[in-house]
């Protein structure tokens, strides 16, 4: 592989440990835990995985380990730190006895399911050390929850001798993760698995993990990108940028981009649902910023849009559930139709109210809504033009406006998404420091015999010395959710707390914002330098933990 200068100056940066795992560890255990919602349902379907208590690790003495293989998995979408995760884990793994082996199955949980994998050796894993990118094994998005896949599982990993399997993923990944630990617990096959916290959409959070790894690098990333369009702007004068932000349903990603570039402009999925808006009214509300800064003299400016903001509008939320059990019920009776049978056929079996909804969406839109979900049942936001469909509608209400002598300036607009972009960035120090802790976490996890668990690191605005490494049950973050017309047991997913401070600090400013030009540039990630500027968390996780 060949290397650029920043690569093979970054591959020796030896990633901070907490003081915990610096040495031999031993564990800590607390209390029995129980599910955040529908207790009673969980613990019926998690008979040998619920109650499990947390755990932490603390310094203590080395034991000979007995000898086991590992087996690890990248499942869902690139968030970077993933190949620090798996080099944390091998080098400990490696730790507890050289003769130890680990395998990396290769593109995602299909790899596990086809019997596609690879032994992942020191030698190998050294050239991703502290790289961004999932390339090391690559990743995939197969749902593992069928015992038919879980059984193609076990024969592999009975085959190569495994005893442990990590996957590295998301809240559904994680679900599934658990699926599996109790579906091997309850077969008594011998195999733990434990799941680990990956998501630049910063959605997997609660009182136990602080920050799913990735969202630190995504975000400074797209904030060098932003604060770029920003200056651009403020140069030019003339454009007004509408920049679709990655990240799924939640708005994370886009209020931390907010606060850190402070845009003119920044729409909050979650607040949108809360107050109930139309998508008219969000129109109105930029077309109002657009006339405000035009009487200023001020012709261009920037607006940040989450990419799930269209699940969020209520009436398109209502039409999007109906759909969703539409598609799960009836999909196959209309999947195949042209373009035109298809709307009709979807129009005749939606409720009144939704279909009104329908008819008022652009073709492209609707189509989407109406078809595409990934494996575990989400609609693609990120194939979705909203931005386009934004500034297309505010564009329209300025002209009318013009004519009513309401709008007297000029509107143009560029259109931006900033998504892939940032999946695969180098990770920044905080997210290799992470991520490595989490390996090892992991690893130490699985030496001390634990199934079902997720590895954790927290404390984790402090000095790296003074995080805290441990696990918890991913039972205990479940509840009960509608997916695909059932209800299903699954991590519940962490939006933007309204009332939390990040969302405080944000509307506490954004009147400003929306009239002066208050850009802040905060430049390109750094990796060396002082650590105000290279070792610095995100604002979200600064804000959170005051
Ligand atoms: P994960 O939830 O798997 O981490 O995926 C994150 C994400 O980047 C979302 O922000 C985005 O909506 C989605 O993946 C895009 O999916 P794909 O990579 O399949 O196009």
């Amino acid at each position: 592989m060949e290397k650029s200068a920043l690569q093979k100056e970054r591959a020796a940066y030896r990633p901070k440990l907490p003081k915990a795992l610096q040495g031999a560890v031993k564990i800590e255990e607390g209390t029995p835990t129980q599910s955040v919602d529908n207790k009673d349902e969980i613990k019926k379907l998690f008979p040998h995985t619920y109650g499990m208590p947390l755990v932490e690790f603390v310094k203590g003495e080395s034991h000979p380990s007995k000898r086991l293989n590992v087996g690890v998995i990248l499942s869902g979408g690139q968030a970077p730190g993933g190949h620090n995760v798996i080099c944390g884990l091998v080098d400990a793994v490696k730790q507890l006895h050289p003769d130890n082996h680990i395998y990396g199955f290769l593109m995602g949980p299909g790899g596990l399911v086809d019997h596609n994998y690879m032994e992942l050796t020191p030698d190998f894993i050294g050239e991703y050390r502290n790289t961004g990118g999932f390339d090391m094994i690559g990743s995939g998005r197969t749902k593992l929850e069928t015992v038919e896949q879980f059984e193609k599982g076990y024969e592999i990993l009975r085959q190569l001798d495994i005893q442990a399997l990590v996957i590295i993923g998301g809240d559904d990944s994680n679900t599934n993760a658990c699926v599996l630990a109790e579906y091997y617990a309850e077969k008594n096959y011998g195999v733990q698995v434990i799941g680990c916290p990956k998501t630049i959409d910063g959605d997997l959070k609660n009182d136990q993990i602080e920050a799913s790894f990735g969202f630190d690098t995504a975000t400074k990333t797209y904030c060098e990108l932003i604060g770029n369009i920003e200056r651009d702007s403020n140069s030019a004068r003339k454009y007004w940028h509408f920049i679709k932000m990655m990240g799924r349903s939640a708005s994370h990603i886009a209020l931390e981009c907010a606060l850190q570039c402070q845009p003119n402009i920044c729409i909050i999925s979650e607040e949108v649902e809360a107050k109930d808006l139309t998508l008219n009214e969000i129109v109105e509300q930029i077309a109002e910023a657009v006339a405000m800064r035009a009487a200023d003299g001020n012709n261009f400016g920037v607006v940040l849009v989450p990419e799930g903001l269209i699940e969020f509008i209520p009436a398109i939320g209502r039409l999007i559930q109906e759909l969703n059990d539409l598609l799960a019920q009836h999909g196959a009776e209309y999947r195949h139709l042209d373009d035109e049978a298809q709307r009709a056929y979807i129009l005749s079996h939606l409720s009144k109210a939704n279909a009104a909804t329908f008819e008022t969406l652009p073709e492209g839109v609707a189509r989407q809504l109406s078809l595409d979900r990934d494996p575990h049942g989400n609609v693609q936001v990120s194939l979705i033009e909203t931005e386009r469909l934004l500034s297309d509608m505010v564009e329209a209400l300025l002209d009318t406006w013009k004519k009513e002598g309401r709008f007297t300036g000029h509107f143009a607009s560029i259109h931006h998404f900033l998504g892939y972009e940032g999946r695969c960035a180098c990770p920044s120090n905080f997210d290799a420091d992470y991520c490595y802790s989490l390996g090892v976490s992991a690893a130490q996890l699985i030496a001390n015999g634990k199934t079902g668990y997720m590895a954790v690191v927290k404390n984790t605005t402090a000095d790296t010395d003074e995080w805290k490494a441990g696990g918890v049950p991913i039972t205990m973050m479940m509840n009960i959710e509608r997916r695909n017309g059932e209800m299903k047991p699954v991590i519940r997913k962490a939006l933007v707390d309204l009332n939390g401070k990040p969302f405080k600090t944000f509307v506490a400013q954004r009147k400003r914002w929306a009239r002066e030009t208050a850009y802040i540039y905060p430049g390109p990630i750094q990796y060396w330098g002082p650590s105000s500027v290279c070792d610095s968390t995100t604002k979200t996780l600064q804000l959170e933990h005051e």
